[in-house]
Formats: structure tokens, sequence, C-alpha cells
């Protein structure tokens, strides 16, 4: 079976371990994220690949769920002595050899996907994993701060800000202008099933979906899309979803956010048991959707959700 995951960062890294456990053999490659990029100290950092690669791979920090694994800080609190910020991005020693391979590479001429398929060499994910696009894309956000109107990058936002101030518009720039990587449009117009894992509808799928081609093929695909909710009982299980969702003008509900990708795109949506309720109302929204336990607990209740996910694509495919 051949799987295509669009993937942000530590949501849709855990619930793709949770797919690899359901279905070991299945083919699964991964979209990956890459408007969370940000270049620090020279070096180009992609947060939510990296996130994949570390966790498929063993090397990831399992509490913060992001990062290596082991980590120390020495090379940021010397960069600190000198003055050299921003002293808000926890970049350690172990992950900073990361930014610099791919920094050399991209230096050299390789593309984004020539360098993220040579640094998976290391990691062996178990999947293939391409990044949405080899361009350069930035999600930023306009913010409002000591009473003025700004945009930032958005990891100033999420990182330094912690979502705390109201944003206004999410705006992934350079992403219209933007190509597939390759591989990715050939990967979904492959695949027997689409997966949207519970990750940040808004900064994460939504900024794969906003690369011209991307959103098109999955639709066209004519295979089953199956997403499950990144918000449980009207919060989201973690991270700030609920501040970007709001910068967009979609309520932080599972209905909402299923009905925010659509019944062009969506043909199934899982919601937790806990918003039952809802179930009626996106399935009268044109798309399937079933109640079932959506926490990441656990490697088992991950590979049930990969599960069910699966289970509710053969329904929709029948
Ligand atoms: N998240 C934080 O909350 N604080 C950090 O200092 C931080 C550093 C960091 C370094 C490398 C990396 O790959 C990820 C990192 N993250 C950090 C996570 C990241 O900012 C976001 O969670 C994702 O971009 C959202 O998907």
């Amino acid at each position: 079976m051949r799987i295509v995951v669009l993937a942000g960062g530590i949501g849709g890294a855990r619930f793709l371990r949770g797919v690899k456990a359901a279905v070991p053999d299945a083919e699964i490659t991964v979209i990956g994220n890459t408007g969370d990029d940000i270049h620090l100290f020279g070096l180009k950092v992609c947060p939510d690949l990296d996130t994949v690669m570390y966790t498929l791979g063993g090397g990831i920090d399992e509490d913060k769920g992001w990062g290596r694994t082991g980590e120390t800080f020495r090379v940021k609190e010397e960069l600190a002595a000198y003055g050299v910020g921003p002293e808000w991005f926890g970049l350690g020693d172990r992950d900073f050899a990361t930014h610099i391979v791919r920094t050399q590479m991209l230096g050299a001429g390789y593309p984004l996907s020539a360098v993220t398929e040579a640094l998976c060499d290391r990691w062996r994910p178990g999947v293939r994993l391409i990044p949405m696009t080899d361009d350069r894309v930035e999600t930023h956000v306009a913010i409002e701060e000591d009473g003025e109107q700004r945009a930032v990058h958005f990891q100033e936002y999420w990182v330094r800000l912690r979502a705390s101030v109201p944003a206004h518009a999410v705006v992934p720039v350079g992403a219209d202008q933007a190509k597939p990587a390759p591989g990715v449009l050939e990967a979904i117009a492959d695949a027997d099933v689409v997966l949207f894992p519970p990750s940040n509808p808004v900064v994460s799928i939504g900024t794969i979906l906003a690369v011209p081609g991307i959103r098109e093929a999955i639709a066209d695909a004519g295979v089953p899309v199956v997403g499950l909710s990144p918000i449980v009982g009207d919060a989201p299980v973690r991270g700030m979803a609920d501040k970007v969702l709001a910068a967009v003008g979609v309520e932080a509900t599972a209905a909402a956010v299923a009905q925010h990708y659509g019944s062009g795109l969506l043909d199934g949506w899982l919601v937790d048991t806990v918003d039952a309720g809802s179930v009626a109302g996106v399935e009268a929204a044109g798309i399937r959707c079933r109640a079932v336990p959506l926490m990441m607990t656990d490697a088992d209740a991950t590979a049930a959700m990969a599960r069910e996910a699966l289970a509710l694509a053969e329904e929709v495919r029948a």
C-alpha cells in the first residue's frame, strides 16, 4: 500500500510512527512543511523536516518533541557570549551539525530535496521524506505588539512570543511562486490513500496545500483523503493551533477544521470521542466522519489511530 502523509512537526512525526507500526509493509511518502524554515547564524534550519527525520530515525528529544536527544548547548552559549542571537531559539550542538551539512550542500548547489535525502541516508526514517518544495517559502505572521502592527517570522511568533499576541494574518511568503519538489506530485498521483495527521491545519498542512499544484493533485488523485483532528474538546491537543486558526477566521473545533479543509479535498475525518457530537455536522458537510480516541499517549494508541484512519479510507473507497 502506498500512503502519502502531509506532515508538520511534532504531531505529524508522532502520527507517522503510528502509521509505520500499523502498516509495516506500506510505502510511505511524507511531504514535509518547510514554511517554518529559518536562517539563523548563516545556517538553514528546517524544523519540521528535522523533527520527522529525528523522530522516525530515533534521534529526537522525546520530552521536547524537537531537537536531538542528549543535546548540549555549548555553541549557542559561545554565540551568546559574542552577543550574537537570537537567544530565544534553542539550537543544540548536535543539531547544529545537521544545519551545517544542509547549508554546505545547498551552497554547493544541491536542492533541498536532495539534501534531505542525503540527511535521511544517515537517519533511515523508514519513509521517503520530501520537502513540499525546493523553493524558499517562509511563513510570516502579522502581529500586534506594544500597540504596533508588524510581520514576524513564524518561529518568532511561535517560540519567542509563544503565540501570546494577537495574530491578524498568516502568510506563507513565496508559496504562490513555489513549485512542488521533485517527487511530490508523482507520489500523490501514485498513492492509494492520502492522510492529514493531527498537525496544525494552518501553518503546517495549510502551508503545504498553499504550494500551487499540491492541493489540486490531492483533490484530483481519486483516492481517499482522510484527516485526523488536531483539536480535541475545542482545544489543540498540543501547540497553539487555536491562535493561528483565529487569525484565519476558523473556530477551534474539530468540525470547523474539517470544514476549513472542505469536502472538495477531504473525504474522511476523525474526531476524538469527546467530540462525538460533531460527527453529524461534519457528515452533513459531505465528509465521512467517525469519533475514535485521538490522543497519541503511547505507541499502541497512535497505531490504533492510524488503523482507524486507514479503515475510514477503505469505507470511503467502497
Ligand atoms: N521550539 C520551541 O518551542 N523552542 C525552541 O527553542 C525550539 C528550537 C528548535 C530548534 C530546532 C528545531 O528543529 C525545532 C525547534 N523548535 C523549538 C520547534 C519548532 O519551533 C516548532 O515547534 C515547529 O516549527 C512547529 O512545527
